[in-house]
């Protein structure tokens, strides 16, 4: 990376982009988790069925475990907390052999934007909420092992999105302050936790996001394809509110 560079007039050089994974590297939450969160259910004799419609509801909650264990109390589970633990680890099993075998790609333009970047001299970040188990091998399923200088999981956090703790640990790993850092999000509790830890933060809604609401949000598209790393630059030069 170039650091000889410093800050532009009246700005400041763009280091990181820090990603998250579910929703916005990849498009794994309807044809990916929500099957293996309802095969899961299936295991273990449960008729619960997760359908496309209701799964978007349900990513109000962030993490898995945290989305079973929610329902199951408003279904009136005697052991929420208990059984969703088991259902997880399950489910997580589940998911890793879609994420080993499974039609799972980047979502188009993501590898531009990721070759454009390390161009640019510009680090690479994952802050997800998702677990260490699978997001490893996803990440190097799509990306290759050493593309993305810090990882970040729900593993390592005890707050998951929408509180800023995962951008923060991203944030110390790389050794690098907010200001230098932006983030990509596809939700609101992305989008949420970014701008928690002090982050400027760009969106990339997709189907289940679209039509939601991103206050503080750097900048709001619906996909990878117009997204340049210069955009990801000018995000932290260019005045607050001009486009
Ligand atoms: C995504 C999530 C993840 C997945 C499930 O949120 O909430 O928990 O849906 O993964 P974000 P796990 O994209 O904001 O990080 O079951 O491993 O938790
Ligand atoms: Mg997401």
């Amino acid at each position: 990376m170039d650091r000889s560079r410093g800050p532009a007039p009246g700005g400041t050089v763009l280091r990181a982009v820090v990603f998250d994974v579910d929703g916005t590297l990849a498009d794994t939450e309807r044809d990916g988790h929500r099957p293996a969160f309802n095969r899961a259910f299936a295991e273990y004799g449960l008729d619960h069925r997760w359908d496309e419609v209701a799964y978007g509801g349900l990513l109000g909650v962030t993490g898995g475990q945290r989305r079973i264990e929610g329902f199951l109390a408003e279904n009136g589970h005697s052991d929420p907390a208990g059984f969703a633990r088991v259902l997880h680890r399950a489910k997580t099993e589940h998911f890793l052999e879609w994420v080993r075998t499974g039609p799972v790609r980047c979502r188009p333009g993501v590898d531009v934007l990721l070759g454009d970047l390390g161009r640019r001299g510009v680090v690479l970040g994952v802050a997800t909420t998702g677990r260490r188990a699978w997001v490893m091998p996803l990440l190097d399923r799509l990306f290759g092992p050493d593309t993305f200088a810090a990882i970040v999981t729900g593993d390592d956090v005890t707050q998951l999105k929408p509180a800023p703790d995962a951008y923060e640990l991203v944030l110390h790993r790389l050794g690098l302050p907010a200001a230098q850092v932006v983030a990509v999000e596809d939700s609101p509790p992305g989008l949420a936790a970014a701008r928690a830890a002090g982050l400027e933060c760009i969106v990339v809604t997709n189907d289940y996001t679209r039509s939601g609401r991103f206050p503080g949000a750097a900048l709001v598209l619906d996909g990878f394809r117009t997204l340049g790393g210069r955009d990801c630059e000018q995000v932290l030069t260019r005045p607050r509110g001009s486009s």
